[in-house]
């Protein structure tokens, strides 16, 4: 019995296979349009999966800008692949959580040497067991905090103001040590949060608040790059296990196209946002004390070293290419 049902199993999926030789993907990431740093991502990704496997495998771009349930929807298998920040993927790999601590990174070239070196591999690594394919480190940017109050030159200026943040325990945390009032919600919620005036603030790199048009709900922003926004190209295990080695190894050199458009666009939005920001209105402040915001998050800093570990921490900031 068991016998006649594998060889009629077989012969189903050699006829359906045959038949049907097309595979078809989704690929989700937060932004409204192609013309952002994701979207530049995503379609790279679909441009070299579809390439490198001459259209045996198709994909199709869609947004979504709840983060969370996209990492859970490639978690049941309901979404394929998806590139989101590392926003909420703590919740799900608690590891991750370490590259979220404020003031890590120096710049962008030590934050990408650091994912794309070994520390950053054996992170990618933890996702596995979590149920999610991480293919490849790409990155949202460095944020910056905007609000409809006043312009924010100090951690004095932060207190009392009540900023969105993302579902990001790290966040949270940093954020009430400067005595913000931190309150944590998708994405998908922050425009209207920001309208009806249910926060006075949040942050974000300049890439998302020019991609997503922020400057239109917010008054000022300053130039805090208070901590690094790491992303990851990720993929549903039920989706990428099933391909054969050889296939699986095209994806994963489709993600790293990925990656590197990603982050270039970040870089080209980098150079341009500031004037970008003004020409749109916005009152920016780029001489931020920023000594003082690393000098007000001691306590915190001290915290995620019983955390994370300070050794690991240090291996971080003392990295050298
Ligand atoms: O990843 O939630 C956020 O603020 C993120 O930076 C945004 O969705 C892009």
């Amino acid at each position: 019995m068991k016998r006649w049902l594998s060889a009629a199993a077989v012969a189903a999926t050699f006829a359906f296979g045959a038949a049907n030789a097309q595979t078809n993907w989704t690929i989700s990431h937060p932004l409204p349009t192609a013309n952002t740093h994701y979207g530049a991502g995503a379609t790279a990704f679909k441009e070299a999966v579809e390439r490198l496997t001459n259209n045996r495998i198709r994909v199709t771009i869609q947004r979504n800008d709840n983060e969370r349930e996209m990492i859970e929807s490639m978690q049941i298998g309901t979404l394929d692949a998806a590139i989101t920040s590392t926003g909420p993927i703590g919740n799900f790999v608690p590891d991750v959580r370490i590259v979220d601590i404020p003031f890590l990174f120096r710049d962008y070239d030590h934050a990408r040497g650091v994912l794309d070196s070994q520390i950053g591999q054996d992170l990618l690594a933890r996702f596995t067991p979590r149920g999610i394919i991480a293919l490849a480190w790409t990155e949202n940017g460095f944020r910056n905090l905007t609000n409809s109050r006043r312009e924010v030159n100090s951690p004095d200026d932060v207190r009392g103001l009540k900023v969105r943040t993302m579902e990001n325990q790290v966040h949270m945390r940093a954020f009430s040590t400067l005595g913000a009032l931190p309150t944590p919600m998708a994405f998908s919620e922050l425009v209207p949060a920001l309208q009806q005036g249910t926060v006075d603030g949040q942050e974000n790199p300049l890439s998302v608040i020019i991609g997503n048009n922020l400057n239109q709900v917010q008054r000022f922003i300053s130039l805090t790059r208070h901590v690094y926004s790491p992303a990851v190209v990720m993929m549903a295990p039920s989706s990428f296990t099933r391909l054969s080695a050889a296939d699986q190894a095209l994806v994963r050199q489709a993600a790293a196209i990925a990656a590197k458009a990603q982050r270039d666009k970040v870089s080209s939005d980098e150079a341009s946002g500031v004037e970008e920001l003004r020409r749109r209105g916005m009152t920016v402040n780029t001489n931020v004390d920023t000594a003082k915001f690393v000098e007000a998050l001691r306590p915190a800093f001290a915290e995620f070293g019983r955390e994370f570990g300070a050794d690991k921490i240090a291996a971080i900031q003392n990295w050298k290419p």
